[in-house]
């Protein structure tokens, strides 16, 4: 294994969250596999396990499975004046920014976000709050469309900005948005859904794109995404901590 590729995923490792370190617990209760991961071939070894199975896939349900009433949470139907509007318009004006850190912004209609590279998923939606719905997602890929849009080399995470302000604040810190890592950009099954159960995502769910991360809680689902934009660091955003609930103290990695 090459010398950067070794560095690239002992960072990637050293980046990643809470959830990993479970597993590594029960692991580091054998004492051969302890010595094994305290060695540099270790920290290798360990950062590879990380990496594939942050790449594993989401369990996706057959169409039996689909709930006949998805819950819907948080903004159900946002009172922010431009989204009104584009809704009075049925999204028609409607533009999905991608910008940032990228070699060429895009600004993509309905249309062509449609013709995009895409995926369908039969998924389940888990809720911090206890609850869980499965519904079938229809949408395009987000890693295929950064590569149109070019990352830029600094570019470390997507932040995905939103129509709805949740909470009204003086400073526009009440506004919904999400960041995720480049591991989950690039996911499979990391998709901007235009569709849910074969019908255009209606409001409640996040009309007229939501991002569906499947392996990660609720939260970071970004409905009524408006602009996608990739950033070095997002501490200069909202409050600071990557999302409006990571705003307000849940977890940025939010694993399940
Ligand atoms: N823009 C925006 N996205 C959001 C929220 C929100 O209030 N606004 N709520 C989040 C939470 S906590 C959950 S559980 C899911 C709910 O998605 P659903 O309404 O489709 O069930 O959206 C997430 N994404
Ligand atoms: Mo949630």
């Amino acid at each position: 294994m090459s010398t950067d590729r070794r560095r690239w995923l002992a960072g990637a490792g050293a980046t990643l969250g809470g959830l990993f370190l479970a597993a590594c617990d029960r692991l580091n209760a054998n004492p051969q596999v302890t010595k094994v991961l305290q060695s540099a071939e270790g920290l290798t070894l360990r950062a590879q396990r990380l990496v594939t199975d942050r790449k594993a896939l989401a369990r996706e349900f057959p169409a039996s499975d689909i709930s006949p009433d998805f819950r819907a949470n948080g903004t159900t139907n946002p009172s922010d004046e431009a989204y009104v509007s584009l809704a009075a318009g049925g999204f028609a004006d409607w533009r999905l920014v991608v910008d940032g850190l990228v070699e060429r912004p895009l600004s993509l209609t309905m249309a062509q976000l449609r013709a995009q590279p895409a995926r369908s998923q039969i998924t389940r939606h888990d809720c911090v709050e206890g609850w869980s719905s499965i519904g079938k997602w229809t949408g395009a890929r987000l890693g295929p469309l950064l590569d149109q849009a070019g990352l830029k080399p600094q570019a470390r995470y997507i932040v995905f900005h939103c129509a709805d302000s949740l909470e009204m604040t003086l400073d526009g810190t009440g506004q919904y948005y999400e960041s995720i890592d480049l591991i989950d950009a690039y996911h499979p099954q990391t998709i901007l859904a235009y569709d849910m159960n074969d019908a255009a995502v209606p409001v409640k769910h996040g009309a007229p794109v939501r991002l569906r991360v499947e392996r990660q809680l609720g939260y970071k689902h970004a409905k009524y995404v408006m602009r996608i934009e990739a950033v070095d660091d997002f501490s200069q955003i909202g409050r600071g901590r990557g999302g409006f609930w990571e705003d307000r103290g849940y977890e940025w990695y939010a694993g399940i």
